[in-house]
């Protein structure tokens, strides 16, 4: 087999290369041919004029389908109309693998396809170069995170994802038969970055997969999700949090914005303007910017898809804002483990374009306190025996976010739906690819 020598965005002229990819199109001008063939880097034009390249080769480019995988030997040559300003004359063409003839997906993008024929045929479909420069972006958003938290002096750690409990409220619980007990997958490492901050480790940060059950099918939702959470100790408020995931967001959004221009483009996604520090919208705030534009929202409940919707265009349009902090939440709309000032939570939620993307908060370190509100929530004290048991011998105040990794790619990338930028999501319907 040809052995590749570059990708297409890296051919020079008058040199000889080897391509290897997929034939993206090909077109017959009679006395020239053409082949435009792709591979993870972009499309390299293939120009075969008759009396230019050997018969053999010209009649070869007439049998290869679309789909083919090939390896293609040939000289580079300047050609304003190519891609790239360069074309190959090819001297080799190996055909590598064949592909059947009537394809259910076209990855050269000609016919549309609807979100259920894509996912279903994944695998074509990130074929297409803007699917596959969402998920080069995707990798560049992990590096950035773990170059950011790794500099703020951050561990990173793996815990379990087979749970005794749940954290986040019951129902969305997957339960599953773990020998002779119940378990459940981890809906967040919660209970775990908690417990990591009576090991004396400080400051932990998590890159993994949770599991919700979650009953509608939206397009913000997800039965597998991934998130970066992480767990601060010694902290005097929830400010601080809110300190680290700003920069956190914004360190993401300059990496990606500096090292993706290729894939912004192809995309037309522009993430500029890219703020340092976030606004901070107090809970009563939102809730008067909603009832001043007429919608129907009660003090005291927490937002819905709609209002969170409504009050990202409100920002938008009074401060110009796309990320933004919603900060002093009523106690009763969060988790047992917030901590709070009376009845209000020391937690926040970070909206990006109307979509809540993260949220965190300083969590309650004292015992008695936390014993208290978990059995307000009606759970029982008795299934967090494991836990509670860490606050006993020296636990110090404490908070932390999780950040949604799919739900940051859907809003920077402004995809219509998350499942977009998963490589083979999951959800109530679907449990294939
Ligand atoms: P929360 O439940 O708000 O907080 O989840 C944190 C973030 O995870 C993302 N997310 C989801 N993304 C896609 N599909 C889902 N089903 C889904 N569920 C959640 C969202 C959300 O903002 N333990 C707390 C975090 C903390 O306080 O540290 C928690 O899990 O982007």
């Amino acid at each position: 087999m040809l052995k590749r020598t570059c990708y297409s965005d890296n051919m020079k002229d008058g040199k000889e290369v080897v391509l290897t990819g997929w034939v993206h199109e090909r077109r017959d001008l009679g006395g020239i041919k053409f082949i435009l063939l792709r591979d993870r880097e972009g499309i390299a034009q293939i120009t075969a004029p008759k009396k230019k390249v050997s018969e053999e080769i010209f009649k070869s480019m007439d049998s290869l389908g679309r789909e083919w995988i090939i390896a293609v030997k040939g000289d580079v040559k300047s050609s304003p109309q190519a891609p790239g300003g360069l074309e190959v004359i090819p001297t080799e063409i190996e055909v590598i693998s064949m592909a059947e003839p009537s394809l259910p997906l076209d990855p050269s993008e000609k016919v549309d396809a609807d979100i259920d024929t894509r996912l279903d045929n994944r695998f074509l479909d990130i074929r297409k170069p803007r699917v596959t420069a969402i998920f080069k972006i995707r990798s560049d958003v992990l590096t950035a995170a773990r170059e950011y938290l790794l500099s703020q002096a951050f561990v990173e750690i793996q815990t379990p994802k087979i749970s005794a409990s749940g954290t986040e409220g019951g129902t969305e619980l997957f339960p599953i038969s773990y020998f002779e007990r119940e378990a459940f997958l981890a809906q967040s490492p919660q209970l775990y970055k908690q417990i990591m901050m009576a090991t004396g480790m400080d400051r932990v940060f998590e890159i993994a997969h949770y599991f919700r059950a979650e009953e509608s099918n939206t397009r913000r939702h997800l039965s597998e999700s991934d998130a970066i959470d992480i767990e601060m100790a010694f902290i005097e408020n929830e400010e601080e949090i809110m300190y680290i995931l700003e920069n956190l967001v914004s360190h993401i959004l300059k990496y990606v914005s500096e090292n993706r221009k290729k894939e912004l483009d192809l995309l037309g996604v522009d993430i500029s303007p890219l703020p340092k520090s976030f606004r901070r919208v107090t809970y009563d705030q939102a809730i008067s910017f909603l009832q001043e534009a007429g919608f129907n929202v009660r003090h005291g409940e927490d937002l819905g898809t709609e209002s969170e919707k409504a009050l990202g265009n409100i920002v938008k349009e009074k401060y110009g804002d796309d990320l933004y902090f919603l900060t002093k939440y009523p106690l009763s709309t969060k988790p047992f483990y917030t901590n709070f000032d009376g009845n209000v939570a020391r937690a926040f939620d970070l909206d990006y374009k109307g979509v809540e993307i993260s949220s965190g908060g300083q969590r309650i370190h004292n015992v008695d306190i936390l014993k208290t509100k978990i059995k307000e929530k009606g759970l029982s004290v008795s299934s967090f025996e494991a836990y509670l048991k860490t606050f006993r011998f020296g636990m110090p105040p404490h908070g932390g976010f999780g950040l949604g990794i799919d739900r940051l790619i859907m809003q920077m990338l402004n995809l219509e739906n998350i499942r977009e930028g998963v490589l083979f999501p999951h959800d109530r319907r679907r449990l294939e690819p």
